[in-house]
């Protein structure tokens, strides 16, 4: 691995983020960990010696200290996101949606639009988006965050489109089934038998490090390997709908 390389991860806190963040030091990177919480990125910088850098990547103030921040950087893993409720779009509540909004689309579009310029100048550099199985398909009860992971899927498929010949892959992740500390407790504001409930009965649903695994596998092809989209599920996952619960 060469040593120059340097990665920005949102989202860097915990789940996949902070798995990644974890994968990419031991891998050799230099990696720069963005998310709001302070105290949990001093943590991970303290375990892996990764740099922290706090941010609200709604704030478009704190997107141009992370860019400062990365300086010179090959790498944006834009990790930071989430879902917020399930309701049915009939009753859904705007807000929400709005959040969604803006934790996964606009975030994304935020911070890749800032570190472009150093990513171009790397001259091998890479936009990773993590969008979802969400954001190809749709469910019940998911239609915000379907919405919002399918346009950071758009996001990501027309950048690529724009970007044409210039040295930056834009690369797509997207996960079924997960089970990370926060990401359905937090969909259900803080429910832990909701939360709990999502994953019952699932053989080993995928882990933040399963995902951090395919994020360091499709960085660390040949540059002239573009892996457009990976999506990957727990084997008890056949589709979105077809989960096999044991008893
Ligand atoms: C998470 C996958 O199935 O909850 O991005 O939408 S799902």
């Amino acid at each position: 691995m060469d040593g120059a390389l340097r990665a920005v991860v949102t989202g860097a806190s915990s789940g996949i983020g902070a798995a990644t963040v974890r994968r990419l030091r031991a891998e050799g990177w230099s990696v720069l960990a963005v998310a709001r919480r302070e105290e949990r990125l001093r943590a991970l910088a303290a375990e892996t010696g990764c740099e922290p850098c706090p941010a609200d990547l709604t704030d478009p103030d704190d997107v141009a200290r992370v860019a400062q921040a990365a300086g010179a950087c090959s790498a944006l893993v834009n990790n930071a996101g989430g879902a917020v409720g399930t309701d049915p779009v009939a009753t859904g509540d705007p807000a929400d949606w709005q959040r969604m909004f803006d934790v996964n689309v606009l975030a994304t579009l935020r911070v890749t639009q800032a570190l472009l310029p150093a990513l171009r100048a790397s001259g091998r550099g890479d936009v990773l988006v993590m969008s979802s199985t969400a954001a190809h398909v749709v469910y019940e009860g998911g239609g915000g965050y379907a919405a919002a992971k399918h346009a950071e899927g758009a996001l990501a498929r027309t950048l690529r489109l724009e970007l044409a010949g210039d040295p930056v892959r834009v690369i797509e992740i997207a996960p079924g089934m997960v089970r990370t500390e926060e990401f359905s407790l937090n969909r259900f504001g803080g429910d832990r038998e909701k939360a709990d409930a999502v994953y019952a009965g699932v053989r080993e649903p995928l882990t933040a490090e399963d995902v951090a695994d395919c994020v360091a596998w499709t960085l660390t092809r040949p540059h002239h390997v573009n892996v457009d989209l990976l999506v990957v599920r727990p084997l008890a996952q056949a589709a979105q709908h077809k989960v096999v619960r044991e008893p």
